[in-house]
C-alpha cells in the first residue's frame, strides 16, 4: 500500500515582538490554528529513548522517528546541529508496525494479531502505551516571498512557552541538504543569531511536568 512518508527538516528559534514584526514585514500569514496533542510511550520510555515520538493530533496519529533508523540508536556524542530531521509517518498500520518493532523485546502481546483502529484505542493497551504529555498549541503560520517550500510557525503552548520553527517538508528520497540550506537562508533573512539548538515545546514540557523522563532522556542524549 502507499506509504505517506516525508522528512520534516526544521530549526527552532526564540522570538519576540521584533522577530514577529520582521516576519510580518517580509512574509504572509497563511493561517492560525489550534490543536491538542497527546503523546504516548511505554511506562519505561521505550519509544522516546529511541527518539521515536508517537502522538495523536486532531484525531489523527503521527509518528516521528529519526531518519537513520539503524537500530534506532542515539549516539552519545552526536553533534546537536541547529536543524533536526525526522521521518513523519501518518499511516496507522505503518505506525503500528514501527512501534511494535521498537518495543518488541519486552512486549508479550506483540504477536497478537490485531488491527489498529482510529476509532478504538485498544491497540494502545495491547502495546502498553500510555499518554505522558498533553497540551494545546496555538500556531500562526507564515510563508516568505521567494522562499519556496519554507514554512514558518510561531507556536504558543498552553503551559506558557512559545517557540518558532522554520520548516521544510522533503518528500521521500528528496534532498535534505538543500532543505537545510533553505532554512539557513531563511534564518539569515529573519536576522536570527542562535548558535545553539533551541528547546522545543516537548523538552520544556518534560522538564517541567515529567522530570524523571526528562532526566532519563537527557542522560541517553535524546534531548
Ligand atoms: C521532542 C521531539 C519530538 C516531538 C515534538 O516534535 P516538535 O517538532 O517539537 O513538535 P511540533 O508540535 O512543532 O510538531 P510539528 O507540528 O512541527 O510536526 S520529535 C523530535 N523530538 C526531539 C527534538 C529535540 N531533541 N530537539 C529539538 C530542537 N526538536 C526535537
Amino acid at each position: 500500500y502507499f506509504l505517506q512518508m516525508s522528512v520534516e527538516v526544521e530549526r527552532k528559534f526564540l522570538f519576540d515582538s521584533d522577530t514577529l514584526k520582521a516576519i510580518e514585514d517580509i512574509g504572509d500569514c497563511v493561517g492560525q490554528k489550534q490543536f491538542h496533542d497527546k503523546y504516548f510511550d511505554t511506562p519505561d520510555f521505550k519509544l522516546t529513548l529511541r527518539d521515536v515520538w508517537l502522538r495523536r493530533r486532531k484525531q489523527s496519529w503521527e509518528l516521528k522517528c529519526p531518519i537513520d533508523p539503524v537500530n534506532g540508536a542515539v549516539e552519545p556524542g552526536r553533534e546537536k546541529s541547529l536543524c533536526t530531521q525526522y521521518k513523519e509517518i501518518t499511516n496507522l498500520p505503518e505506525i503500528y508496525q514501527r512501534v511494535k518493532e521498537v518495543i518488541k523485546d519486552t512486549c508479550e502481546n506483540c504477536d497478537a494479531d490485531i488491527t489498529p483502529s482510529d476509532e478504538d484505542d485498544s491497540w494502545l493497551n495491547t502495546l502498553k502505551l500510555c499518554c505522558f504529555a498533553e497540551f494545546t498549541t496555538t500556531r500562526r503560520s507564515f510563508t516568505l516571498k521567494g522562499e519556496d517550500g519554507v514554512k514558518i510557525d510561531l507556536d504558543q503552548a498552553d503551559f506558557g512557552y512559545h517557540v518558532g520553527e522554520i520548516e521544510v517538508l522533503v518528500p521521500e528520497g528528496g534532498d535534505i541538504q538543500s532543505a537545510q540550506e533553505k532554512i539557513r537562508h531563511t534564518a539569515q533573512r529573519l536576522g536570527l543569531n542562535e548558535e545553539r539548538r533551541v528547546e522545543g515545546k516537548m523538552t520544556v514540557y518534560l522538564k517541567r511536568y515529567r522530570p524523571e523522563q526528562y532526566a532519563i532522556l537527557l542522560s541517553a542524549h535524546v534531548l
